[in-house]
């Protein structure tokens, strides 16, 4: 997969990594893959312990090389919970008002970069390539370069990159641009993610663009560019076109809407099952009875605002069924379970319309699967939030502004009615691009401009 141009090994630094078999699909199997062929060493985050030191831990090895770091549990709350997800995460998704600071998460999140450091720098040869993955680690560039590591460092992040006023909120926004500025390439999801980034970096006084588009600081250059993250679509197809049909205890031919989306609050959840509420008020065809089926499995249950959304669903699913079920029909199901991954492809295939509607997202998934898993002769529609950073590829999607709720119900009445027509060509319009835009273009288009000896600037975007 990786026939970039790279000469040492690839060490990729994500908080999660595969501690037994590597998932199908996905991310990590994206970066299993990336490894697999080109050899190299993958770190992540041990489970936290009493006590811990700058060591990396083997825990596996094979084409390439796994090694956790450590971390206490109260750096562990401090680090992960704190300042990664319950400061960067919503200041990242636009969502100052969530953020929790207090100094000591922040102390905890240097002192576990500054670890992660260490432990790499002691494990570098100068040919290394290291792939840093996410906000969890935005210092560990920075803190390599303060102990004199000249290697080649790129950082995707993989969630939106917040607005100029946005980062007013971080109390460490003076130090954002040089934390950035110690990568050689940084990657972000969408255009609209470049734009701000560089309207962040255009306030830092010790910042300049160059001609070609890129960056200079102290002495330092960088670049920015978008590199909008894939699947695997071909196998995603064929794992939903031999999926068994999906035991719903649903009239076969009865309309399915479908949601799948970690439990956060940045996936406009509450806004969809209200928008949904709306449609079955004041739907064209008062015969339909369509069902949604949101799959929302929990997450990051230890960080106050998640607690506050899974009370908000439950309060608005109860509510909308309250007002519109019947003896024989449930409108809304809400399944808070994680559910197998063949189920969710062979549910995509079976449902009529998919509603991916955050209020925020750096790319989604869910919606390159949805298209990805449907029959092209009698395809499903894509209702896609415009800030779902996929929409700037996905155009053929029917687009909405998840916080208009009425045009929203209108766009569910739109999707349940469209006709066959209309939806393969709007299907076949969306598979072009997720299968070219695969997950294996953006790992190879990431490493090779990483890798390329002068990092130049042709619009800003891979796409
Ligand atoms: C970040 C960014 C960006 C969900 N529930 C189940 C399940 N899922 C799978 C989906 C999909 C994935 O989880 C979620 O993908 P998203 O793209 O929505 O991801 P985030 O977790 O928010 O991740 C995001 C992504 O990184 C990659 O760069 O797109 O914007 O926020 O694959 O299918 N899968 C299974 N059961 C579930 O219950 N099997």
């Amino acid at each position: 997969m990786t026939s970039d141009t790279r000469k040492g090994r690839l060490i990729v630094l994500s908080n999660r990594l595969p501690k037994g078999d590597v998932p199908a699909g996905g991310l990590i199997f994206a970066l299993h893959e990336a490894l697999s062929g080109a050899g190299g060493i993958w770190i992540g985050s041990a489970d936290p312990t009493e006590t811990a030191d700058d060591t990396l831990t083997p825990i596996g090895s094979g084409a390439y090389d796994r090694f956790t770091f450590s971390l206490t549990e109260a750096e562990h709350a401090g680090f992960y919970l704190g300042y990664s997800n319950a400061v960067l995460w919503p200041l990242f998704h636009h969502r100052s008002d969530l953020m929790e600071i207090t100094g000591d998460d922040f102390d905890a999140y240097a002192a576990v970069n500054a670890r992660v450091a260490r432990a790499l720098a002691a494990m570098l040869r100068p040919d290394d390539t290291i792939w840093i993955h996410d906000y969890h680690f935005l210092m560990v560039a920075s803190e390599l370069r303060k102990l004199g590591v000249g290697n080649r460092i790129g950082l995707f992040l993989h969630i939106p990159f917040p607005n100029v006023t946005d980062v007013l909120a971080l109390p460490q926004a003076n130090l954002l641009a040089g934390w950035l500025a110690a990568h050689d390439l940084v990657g972000l999801q969408a255009q609209r993610d470049v734009s701000a980034a560089f309207d962040v970096l255009r306030q830092d006084g010790e910042v300049q663009i160059l001609n070609d588009g890129t960056w200079i600081r102290a002495g330092r250059i960088f670049a920015i560019r978008s590199f909008p993250i894939g699947i695997d679509a071909e196998g995603f197809a064929k794992t939903a076109a031999a999926a068994p049909t999906p035991e719903l205890l649903l009239d076969p031919r009865a309309p399915l809407l479908i949601g799948v989306d970690r439990l956060d609050y940045s996936k406009g959840l509450v806004h969809r099952f209200e928008a949904f509420g709306e449609y079955l008020a004041r739907r064209s065809d008062p015969h339909m009875r369509p069902t949604f089926l949101q799959i929302a499995p929990v997450s990051r249950e230890n960080v106050a605002a998640y607690q506050d959304i899974r009370e908000e669903l439950e309060r608005a699913s109860g509510s909308i069924n309250g007002a519109h079920a019947d003896l024989d029909w449930t409108p809304i199901r809400y399944v808070r379970h994680h559910v197998d991954r063949d189920r969710i492809a062979g549910l995509y295939r079976r449902a009529d319309v998919a509603l991916v509607t955050p209020l925020a997202d750096g790319m989604n998934l869910v919606a390159k699967e949805f298209v990805a898993a449907q029959d092209v002769t009698d395809p499903g529609v894509l209702v896609l939030s415009h800030f779902a950073g996929a929409a700037e590829q996905m155009e053929a999607a029917l687009q909405i502004n998840p916080f208009d709720q009425g045009s929203f119900a209108e766009a569910i009445d739109r999707a349940l009615t469209m006709s066959l027509e209309e939806r393969i060509e709007r299907n076949d319009a969306l598979r072009k691009g997720v299968f070219e835009q695969d997950i294996a273009w953006w790992t190879q288009t990431f490493l090779n401009r990483l890798s390329s000896a002068s990092i130049s600037y042709d619009g800003g975007a891979e796409v």
